[in-house]
């Protein structure tokens, strides 16, 4: 896949597509990145990539021609490419997204800075405008990089496992479970018995439920009852009674607390 990222701080993007999975993915021809400076395609001595709002106000904002210049140069090199602009106002980035930019013909990520761009761009050229979450960056780059990082370990062949991309835990609306390594012991802490037992059933079974376990506790909103399997439903079933019983049992205030010192 293409990924054509236009932006002022072309820089930015190089350490991350020569390191680890990125690299790999390079390497092997599953994408071809491309990183475009916008003030290669600005005009005049200074080549000037920004220019003042009107309306007043304070701030710069992306000038207009640059930006489309860039993109020209881009849809030369990827005809069929989404273009997408990384910006606060765009929809949410989710796994669910990630999947479907996975099978886009290429990717155009418009980085701004300061601002933003001119508004008549991203009417103009935009297919997605994409957020990565409600909070304020000082320039698109790391949403591209997200998006590349979370789009290309979608594509076959990324990460050598196949299966491995399939069995994120978002696909299934749920957390992963707890994973552990050697040592068997570290700190005082061991690792949960049955992963070492070699039983591959209930090692599946203890990872299942540690999944459900882990979602209930820590992201409940991610739990939609009519996509619980019958047998999630009867774990959490029973988790309920196994709670009910222990805050109802007798002596009402429940198990003693703990003694702190650690
Ligand atoms: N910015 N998700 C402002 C973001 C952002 C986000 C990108 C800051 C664009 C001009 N982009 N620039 N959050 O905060 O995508």
């Amino acid at each position: 896949m293409n990924f054509l990222v236009l932006t002022i701080f072309p820089e930015l993007l190089a350490a991350f597509w020569e390191n680890g999975i990125m690299r790999r993915a390079v390497q092997s021809g599953t994408i071809e990145p491309l990183a475009i400076n916008i003030r290669d395609h600005a005009a005049g001595r200074h080549r000037v990539t920004d220019d003042r709002p009107y309306g007043g106000g304070c701030g710069m904002v992306m000038k207009p021609e640059p930006l489309a210049a860039a993109l020209h140069s881009a849809r030369q090199a990827a005809p069929d490419a989404t273009v997408v602009l990384l910006s606060p106002q765009g929809r949410s980035f989710d796994q669910a997204m990630a999947r479907r930019l996975s099978a886009a013909r290429g990717l155009i990520l418009i980085c701004g800075r300061y601002e933003g761009i001119d508004e008549r761009v991203s009417e103009q050229f935009v297919d997605l405008e994409i957020s990565i979450g409600d909070y304020v960056l000082t320039g698109g780059e790391l949403p591209a990089m997200v998006v590349m990082d979370a789009v290309t370990r979608l594509l076959p062949g990324a990460l050598g496992n196949e299966a491995s991309a399939g069995e994120d835990s978002f696909d299934a609306q749920r957390l992963d479970y707890a994973h552990y390594t050697r040592p068997p012991e570290f700190e005082g802490r061991s690792v949960p018995e049955v992963l070492l037992s070699g039983h591959h059933e209930e090692v599946a079974q203890w990872r299942r439920a540690n999944a459900l376990m882990r979602t209930l506790i820590k992201r409940p909103d991610l739990l939609q009852p009519a996509a619980l399997s019958e047998r999630e439903s009867n774990l959490l079933i029973q988790w309920r009674r196994e709670i009910d019983r222990l805050l109802h049992a007798e002596g009402g205030g429940g198990p003693d607390p703990p003694s702190g010192g650690g």
